[in-house]
């Protein structure tokens, strides 16, 4: 079986795809993690968790606190025995991107893949890849919501499809634009939930107060046309009203249909506003 390259690393762990099973899991090694390492962890938690209280989703905020990570890397096996008990998710460690089938079947199976290793010390505001501190941090906490945990096992199932079809890129989209860059409406303000914005301190702040940029309310098929930035803060995102929303709106919904009138459409410009779309205002 063709595996993912390797990546030049010098943290030991970083993408050692040599050794992975077929569905590219890995041990977690904890015990390989240095001091350092822990340390690198306990400045990043203390930094990020600083945002939580003001910036998150109460969800993000729960989730957080049952997981007890703050003294250093934690060990999955300890999250999973929290996870199993609340929502049935399980993590399973992996050393870096995985193809998408196999990402997906494992969301399918409510298994979420989690890198093993962390970021290094010039890395901390910024990296392309998913590391461990993105995927513990960032997703492990809204795995303890029921709407979340549903959500994410029904868009491992709809992988298969849209994998057939050729419209990966359109459901990626909704991923991207909840998961990992979602906003909910709370209390009458913007609060995030998604791990692209949780595990980075620039984009918390930015995604909740930036006057300028483009907030849209969520739309599903809005969402599957919308490009989207890799390597700079996003120029859209999309709000919900309440976290069940997300399934609720997607639940019902016939890809088949949608993807075959927009897959060959070039997507709207991320940042661009359509003609009668009303943007939602940061809080004042
Ligand atoms: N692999 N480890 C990892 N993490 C991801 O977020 C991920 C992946 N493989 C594929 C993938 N995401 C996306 O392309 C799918 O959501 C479409
Ligand atoms: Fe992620």
């Amino acid at each position: 079986m063709k595996k993912p390259c390797t990546l030049t690393t010098n943290s030991g762990l970083r993408g050692e795809y040599e050794g992975a099973a077929d569905d590219y899991t890995v041990g977690q090694d904890w015990h390989a993690y240095t001091p350092e390492m822990h340390d690198r962890w306990r400045r990043l938690f203390a930094r990020q968790s600083e945002l939580v209280r003001t910036h998150a989703c109460a969800s993000f905020g729960e989730g957080l606190a049952r997981l007890d990570c703050s003294a250093g890397i934690p060990r999955f096996e300890d999250a999973n025995v929290v996870l199993e008990a609340a929502t049935g998710w399980s993590l399973v460690p992996v050393p870096g991107f995985i193809p998408d089938a196999t990402f997906f079947d494992h969301l399918a199976h409510r298994r979420f893949p989690v890198t093993r290793w962390l970021r290094e010390e010039h890395e901390l505001d910024y990296l392309v890849e998913p590391d461990l501190f993105h995927d513990f941090f960032g997703h492990v906490p809204m795995l303890l919501d029921p709407a979340i945990a549903d959500f994410l096992e029904l868009y491992g199932k709809a992988g298969a499809r849209a994998l057939e079809m050729n419209a990966l890129d359109m459901l990626a989209r909704i991923y991207w634009y909840t998961i990992e860059f979602g906003l909910v409406r709370e209390d009458g303000g913007l609060r995030v939930f998604g791990a692209g914005i949780m595990s980075s301190s620039g984009e918390t702040r930015y995604a909740i107060e930036d006057r300028e940029v483009l907030r849209l309310p969520f739309d599903p098929v809005r969402v599957m046309r919308t490009g989207y930035m890799i390597d700079s803060f996003q120029k859209t995102y999309f709000v919900l009203d309440s976290l069940p929303q997300l399934i609720e709106s997607l639940v019902s919904l016939d890809f088949g249909p949608i993807y075959e009138t927009w897959r060959d459409e070039p997507p709207i410009p991320a940042g661009e506003r359509l003609a009668g779309e009303t943007p939602l205002g940061a809080p004042a």
